[in-house]
């Protein structure tokens, strides 16, 4: 290599590095109220051709088919095609479990597809002496174990994100994890109030890096195929699936009435669009979902577009993209994907240091989505509604602002279950 050369060449990557950056670079978020662009949201009464939608059977058939089309095809990703089998086997059973509290089940649950095939275990709880429960499903984040102190529940086997507090280390799960998310179940309470809780390790559904080459994806490439298509599912949407695949255990089990699907954070992301995609969760619960939840994309606020495709490259469809720092563009806003939920039961929650999810554009959100819960009589937050720190608003759209931060705690459970008696039981 001639010195010209060698200097050349380091230029060049310093150059190269320097106009990537430039160009994925992301503005600082906005938390300041007064800088929230002039934005107006589409009428989710008024179709995407101008007609007007003045009744619930108007919004079935003309309004909510194209709102749904286009969150499934530009934001959240289609599921490719349908699966080739289906099975479940409950693998380990204790009708006296958490002290004669309740009675636990493990169910593997197998899908195959182009002879490909993946494996998830749901951890369930049911309360002993309610024999038609209602049951809160709900992805964990770091395996079923970390959810309750049970030293019968199975440890996850599937790739785990490290997290030192959490004892989660080498990307593998081990006993010293279990119990360590208890904080974030209320699973006593549950059961004391005739409830059961479900819930799978989203990382055996689909891990959560940028990395197609494994997880539910992969099982439905064609040869040759490394990722999904443009317009084909992302992380968010399988996990979604994914929910509606333990749906189809829970359904079977005699012992459960209505399934309310729960989710915080990501994972309430995963949540919405599961109840949108759906119709047999009886509830919806969106905890803290912010950014591509709840929250409302054209404010701007906190988290954007441009941010979580940057972050999170492999959660949404390669075509939500094109909407990163553009959310004006956007023909759709997220109350419309809370409008997909109507007239089922739904609760956004927020709190109120979580500025980064933006619980005003929640707030907004819940308020622009109630005119379609109106269509079929049903109320949610009104025009009068305002967003007050622990003051739960309970309608069949029902809305609260804890205080704190990004979390889930006793204090959300609380309303979750409260709320639930008035549609589950
Ligand atoms: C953040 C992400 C949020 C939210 C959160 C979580 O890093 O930006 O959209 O999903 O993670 O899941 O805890």
């Amino acid at each position: 290599m001639t010195p010209n050369q060698t200097t050349v060449k380091p230029l060049f990557l310093l150059l190269f590095t320097l106009i990537t950056s430039a160009l994925t670079a992301q503005p600082e978020a906005n938390y300041d109220e007064t800088k929230v662009p002039k934005f107006s949201v589409p009428d989710p009464l008024v179709t995407f051709g101008g007609e007007a939608i003045t009744d619930s059977q108007q919004w079935e058939e003309k309004r909510k088919l194209e709102i749904y089309q286009f969150f499934e095809k530009q934001i959240y990703g289609k599921v490719p095609a349908l699966l080739d089998e289906y099975s479940f086997k409950v693998i380990e059973q204790d009708n006296n479990a958490l002290g004669g509290k309740a009675q636990r089940k493990q169910i593997a649950v197998g899908i195959k597809k182009n002879n490909r095939s993946l494996n998830f275990n749901i951890l369930l709880y049911l309360p002993i002496g309610n024999e038609n429960a209602p049951v809160f499903l709900g992805y964990n984040f770091h395996g079923n174990h970390t959810v309750t102190d049970d030293p019968n529940v199975i440890i996850t086997e599937a790739w785990n994100e490290n997290n030192e507090d959490l004892k989660i280390r080498n990307n593998k799960a081990t006993e010293a994890s279990r119990g360590v998310r208890m904080n974030r179940w209320a699973i006593d309470k549950m059961l004391d109030k005739g409830y059961g809780i479900a819930t799978v390790y989203y990382g055996e559904i689909d891990p959560d890096k940028n990395d197609f080459s494994d997880g539910l994806h992969s099982l439905f490439y064609e040869e040759g195929q490394t990722k999904p298509k443009t317009n084909e599912w992302g992380s968010i949407a399988a996990w979604a699936y994914g929910l509606s695949r333990a749906m189809d255990y829970l359904e079977n089990d005699t012992n459960i009435s209505n399934v309310i699907v729960f989710g915080h954070s990501r994972l309430g992301k995963a949540a919405l669009w599961a109840g949108a995609t759906d119709l047999r969760f009886a509830g919806v619960i969106g905890n803290d979902s912010g950014c591509g939840g709840a929250a409302l994309s054209k404010r701007k606020f906190g988290e954007t577009i441009g941010q979580i495709n940057t972050s999170f490259p492999h959660w949404f469809s390669e075509s939500f993209k094109k909407y990163s720092n553009k959310e004006e563009m956007l023909p759709v806003d997220q109350h419309e994907l809370l409008a997909l939920i109507a007239p089922r039961p739904l609760y956004v929650a927020s709190a109120v240091e979580d500025e980064w999810a933006d619980p005003k554009g929640e707030f907004l959100s819940a308020q622009y989505a109630t005119k379609v819960y109106e269509l079929y009589d049903k109320k949610g937050i009104s025009s009068t509604d305002v967003q007050e720190v622990n003051h739960p608003i309970k309608q069949t759209l029902a809305y609260h602002m804890r205080s704190g931060k990004h979390d889930v705690t006793d204090y959300d459970w609380d309303q979750y279950i409260a709320w639930a008696e008035t549609f589950a039981k």
